[in-house]
Parts: C-alpha cells; sequence; structure tokens
C-alpha cells in the first residue's frame, strides 16, 4: 500500500523540476541578509525558518507586500497544489469517485482566505464558495486531510460526513456555507447573510465566487438587483472566476458583454477586472475593495481572470495542461530571481506538503465510510427531520 502511495506522489515535484530549466540565472544568488518581516497574519509554522535568511529586496516591486507575507502566500499556494494533486491521484488510482477543485486558481483563492475576517457569526465575514475554493480553505486553515477525507468520502470529513464530491466544503467555524453542486444558488444566498450583517453593525461582508458560465444563471442576476437597490446595497463582494469555460463551453460566442466585470455597473456596483493568476495583484485589489465594502456598506464586484490547469473535472481526464500558465510555479520563479526565497528551500516546501498529503492519504484509508443508517441525519423538510420512516 505505501508503495503505491510513493509510486503515485512524484507528480507535483515532477512539474516543478520540468520548469526548472526555465529560471534565469539569477535564481542562484544567495539571500542571505537576516530579516525580521513581520506580515501582522498568522504564520504556517513551515514558514518560519525560510523567513530567517530572506534578503532585502526592493518591496515595490512585489505591491509593497512584506517578505513575510510573500513567503506565506507562496507557502499556501504551493500547499493547495500539492493537496490538489494529491486527490487527483486518489481519484485516478480509484480510491475516490470523483474530482473537481481549483488547481489553477491559487493566486486568487489564497489572498482571498488570508484577507477575510475569519470566525463564525454575524461580526465575522461570511463564505459562499463553489467547488474551486480550495485555496481560499487551505488559507483559512483547513488541514490537508479534511479535503483528502471529502474526496474519499469518509465519515470523518467535516463539511459533509463522506457524502459529498470533493470541493464541496462546508465550515460552520469559519462561516463558509455548503458548497452546492447546481452552480450559481450562491450569489443571492450572499446577499441573505450580507443583509443580516448589515443590520447587525460590525461592517462584516459576505464574499461570493463562481464561474463565467454560471453567470448566465438568473442566481447571478438576482445578486446584482438584490445587492444594489439605492438605499438598501448590501455589504457583499461578488467574485467571478473567468477560466474561459463552462464545462466544454468556450466564454466566447456565449458572452455579449465584453466583461462580466459590465454587467454589474448597469447596477452601479463598483467593478473591476484583475489578473488572478497574480497573487499580488490579486491581494492588493481584493483588500482595497474589502475596504470599500467595509467603509461604504455597499458592494464591489471583481471579475477574477484565472487558468483552468487541470480541466473541468475527472469527468474531462482531470489532466494538466502544460501549455497553460502555472501561476504556483511562476510566482515561485519570481521569488527565486528576487533572491527571496533559495531554489532549495522552495523544493523542500514542495516535499514536506507531498509527505503530508500521502500520510493523509493512508490515514483516511483506515477510516470507514458513511453507513445507510446516517443517510437521513441533517437532512431536514421544513423544520423537521425528512427520514420518511419515521412519519
Ligand atoms: C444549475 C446547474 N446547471 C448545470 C450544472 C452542470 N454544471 C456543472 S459545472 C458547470 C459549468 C460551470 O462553468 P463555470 O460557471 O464557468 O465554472 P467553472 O466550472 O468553469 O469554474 C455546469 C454547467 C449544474 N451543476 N448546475
Amino acid at each position: 500500500m505505501a508503495q503505491k502511495v510513493s509510486q503515485q506522489g512524484s507528480r507535483s515535484l515532477k512539474n516543478r523540476t520540468d520548469s526548472k530549466s526555465t529560471l534565469s540565472s539569477k535564481s542562484n544568488k544567495k539571500g542571505d541578509t537576516k530579516s525580521k518581516t513581520k506580515a501582522g497574519l498568522v504564520k504556517p509554522a513551515s514558514s518560519q525558518l525560510r523567513t530567517k535568511k530572506i534578503k532585502k529586496i526592493n518591496t515595490s516591486d512585489f505591491g509593497g507586500l512584506s517578505q513575510g507575507l510573500l513567503l506565506i502566500i507562496h507557502d499556501l499556494m504551493v500547499k493547495s497544489r500539492v493537496l490538489e494533486e494529491r486527490v487527483i491521484k486518489i481519484y485516478k488510482a480509484g480510491e475516490g469517485y470523483f474530482w473537481i477543485g481549483g488547481p489553477g486558481e491559487e493566486a486568487f483563492g489564497i489572498p482571498l482566505g488570508l484577507l477575510a475576517r475569519k470566525g463564525q457569526g454575524l461580526a465575522n465575514d461570511w463564505f459562499h464558495l463553489h467547488y474551486r475554493c480550495t485555496p481560499t480553505l487551505i488559507a483559512l486553515g483547513m488541514p490537508m486531510i479534511d479535503a483528502v477525507r471529502l474526496m474519499m468520502n469518509r465519515v470523518t470529513d467535516p463539511s459533509t460526513g463522506g457524502r459529498n464530491f470533493a470541493g464541496h466544503y462546508c465550515f460552520p467555524k469559519w462561516n463558509v456555507a455548503p458548497v452546492t453542486s447546481p452552480i450559481e444558488v450562491q450569489y443571492p444566498l450572499a446577499c441573505g447573510t450580507a443583509h443580516a450583517q448589515k443590520r447587525a453593525g460590525f461592517n462584516a461582508i459576505s464574499i461570493v465566487t463562481g464561474g463565467d458560465a454560471g453567470t448566465a444563471e438568473g442566481d447571478f442576476a438576482s445578486s446584482l438587483v438584490w445587492s444594489s437597490r439605492k438605499g438598501n446595497e448590501l455589504p457583499v463582494l461578488i467574485t467571478v472566476q473567468n477560466n474561459g469555460f463552462g464545462i466544454s463551453t468556450p466564454f466566447d460566442g456565449q458572452h455579449g458583454e465584453t466583461q462580466i466585470a459590465d454587467r454589474a455597473k448597469a447596477f452601479n456596483i463598483r467593478s473591476r477586472v484583475i489578473n488572478g493568476n497574480d497573487p499580488i495583484e490579486s491581494y492588493l485589489a481584493i483588500k482595497e475593495e474589502m475596504e470599500y465594502i467595509r467603509k461604504t456598506g455597499k458592494p464591489s464586484f471583481i471579475e477574477v481572470k484565472v487558468t483552468r490547469l487541470y480541466g473541468h473535472s475527472s469527468a474531462d481526464g482531470a489532466n494538466r495542461k502544460n501549455e497553460l500558465f502555472d501561476s504556483v510555479l511562476e510566482f515561485e520563479k519570481k521569488l527565486i530571481s528576487a533572491g527571496i526565497i533559495k531554489d532549495i528551500e522552495a523544493k523542500s516546501i514542495w516535499e514536506k506538503y507531498e509527505i503530508e498529503g500521502v500520510q493523509a492519504q493512508e490515514k483516511a484509508r483506515t477510516e470507514p465510510s458513511p453507513t445507510s443508517q446516517s443517510v437521513w441525519d441533517h437532512v431536514f423538510v421544513d423544520n423537521e427531520n425528512a427520514d420518511w420512516r419515521k412519519f
């Protein structure tokens, strides 16, 4: 069994090695100046070792973000990618039934999770996410094994008790509403929690994510209406991750509007388009829009250009598209060239998470699947448990 897992465990490191040949000679610069930069955010234990030996850089090249923060973002992007590649391997090894997820969306999802006000209740931000949100959950602090348990349908999966697809998270302790398989229903739901947050008066916001094709659904249009009524505007950050496809249907030919963000303008919603493959641009834009929403109580819209690096889902093979831009590897190259991280240090981060992913898979294998007796748990009609056998 252990041998089977280690054979599967080489892909993310291989991708990284393949891209290494394109690194510039600057990559070998020594980063030997001590730095005590603090990001003011919770540091993953893994990043502490690396922040000791970082070189002084011109932070304006990195949007003014501190070196400590850049290293945290890189660490979490790698963690999320290794995890996604682990769950794809689990699917391909026949240990899971269906994969869908967010490799290619790390440069947006990680900053989103880092910038939100995390916690339970109306004083904190609410998340209404879609099935490509693993990076955001990783940034919030989800352990890798909880994504693996969901993928392997284990009863220990904290999101669904092993009853839903990969990527369909639910974490009440962080106001993460259940991810739904029907696309787009999360958009009007976000207006609901934003309405409650506005009444409670803590300047908390509701955040919603979804895909470009889903914007054809009426639920998307409803969220533009409900969030922007004059005098009743809602504190909601509406985002659309535009990867250019809805399963196999290309964006071109399906949209009369030039940018999806233009639709928000018709409702007087402040809106912008960003490059979601750049974690610095994403971080700065999300920060600015969150500050605007907290200050004004009004909605803001971000269309985020991202990459669908492994296709739509296991339904179309879940194979890596090597011709596409890889935000994790490109960001890593940039940090190495600037001397913020050494190549060997970056490699050890990939290895550390590879080991964590393999161990998570081995542990989840020992855990039980849900039983038929529990199928009606947490299923309700009106306020009653929906087990028809008890009526
Ligand atoms: C209401 C509804 N209609 C259709 C589907 C089938 N479906 C699942 S994913 C998907 C494509 C969504 O594309 P997009 O919104 O661009 O998001 P992406 O998957 O590309 O991130 C469709 C049509 C669904 N899940 N729910």
